[in-house]
């Protein structure tokens, strides 16, 4: 399935993300034809993700940034000074300063599986808090990272935003919760980002904006395929489909072919029948039992939960 997971790069002789044409290649093979969701976020996507925050469609962002931003002194009543925030990925310039400003954390250690992504956030940072000792590690945090001997006695508190565990299956989510619980040891707790089931319709809009953002997003994949693959993709003939799919409480993304197509990749000819699609990302979608559950089988105990104004979104925070 589309599932999202880390790798650290690995280059052919031709200079060929091995990693990336070994999903795609695998991926459109399968008869429901699916592309891991990480491989949208090349620095086009990312930037293409970075403007969708900003849509009005696209709620999860503002709301979980409200929450952090009304809330602080519960979060610090609840989680106490003196911790390592240890954040799960590079950090956002807006969300990771305002929980840093709530709780008088002791270091904050952001993980990333890019160095530059990483250094840049990690000097921001940095530049924000003069007191605070930063120490970024370039790790696959889908394993368990081993931290800094400068957080060796602090206490940890995990942070895990903008509800990117729904990006995974949940046999991968609960896989990943139990590498965390390993990373951060055991007296180390956990605040993490689940976005609420609502309205399918506004779900729905908020994967498939009017102003299109989204729609280039999941066509920029097909794009990358084409230019880092040597693929023959006709972008033009995909379509961008967002829809809930309420067995699973989840939104996928697919590009859906507008006909019959044949391309090819990577030197191995595909193709898709008029209406068939290449499931590209899932976006679960929780309630308060669901979230919950997910968490007790990632061997963490929920505490607490914060929600926006709007009830849209909420931050769950958990004790080993
Ligand atoms: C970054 C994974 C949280 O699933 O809401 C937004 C990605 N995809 N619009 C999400 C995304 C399409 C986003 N996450």
């Amino acid at each position: 399935a589309a599932d999202a997971g880390l790798t650290l790069v690995d280059l052919d002789s031709d200079g060929v993300d091995r990693a990336f044409r070994g999903d795609v290649l695998d991926g459109l093979r399968q008869p429901q034809k699916a592309i891991p969701a990480r491989w949208l976020y090349d620095e086009a996507g990312s930037e293409l993700f970075e403007d969708i925050t900003r849509l009005e469609e696209y709620y999860p962002t503002r709301a979980e940034t409200e929450i952090l931003r009304d809330r602080g002194a519960e979060f610090a009543a609840e989680i106490g000074p003196g911790r390592a925030v240890v954040e799960f990925g590079s950090g956002s310039s807006v969300k990771t300063p305002l929980l840093l400003e709530a709780i008088a954390p002791a270091a904050y250690v952001p993980l990333d599986i890019s160095g530059d992504f990483l250094r840049a956030a990690a000097r921001d940072l940095a530049d924000k808090f003069p007191g605070l000792p930063v120490y970024p590690v370039e790790a696959d945090f889908m394993r368990e990272v081993a931290l800094p001997d400068a957080v060796a006695d602090s206490p940890k508190l995990g942070f895990f935003p903008g509800s990117t565990i729904g990006n995974m299956v949940p046999r991968t989510a609960v896989n990943l919760l139990r590498t965390m619980r390993a990373t951060l040891g055991a007296d180390s707790k956990l605040l993490i980002g689940m976005d609420l089931i609502k309205d399918p319709a506004v779900l729905e809009a908020a994967y498939d904006d009017a102003a299109g953002v989204t729609a280039q997003f999941n066509l920029n994949l097909a794009r990358r395929i084409n230019r880092e693959l040597g693929g023959t993709i006709p972008v033009d003939d995909l379509r961008h489909v967002a829809r809930w799919n309420d067995d699973f409480a989840r939104v996928e993304m697919h590009l859906e072919a507008q006909r019959a197509l044949t391309f090819t990749v990577a030197g191995e000819t595909f193709t898709l029948a008029r209406g068939e699609t290449i499931h590209t990302e899932n976006s679960h979608k929780f309630s308060r039992r669901s979230a919950n559950a997910l968490l007790l089988a990632g061997e963490w105990t929920p505490v607490r939960r914060w929600k926006d104004s709007e009830g849209r979104f909420s931050l769950i925070l958990a004790e080993a």
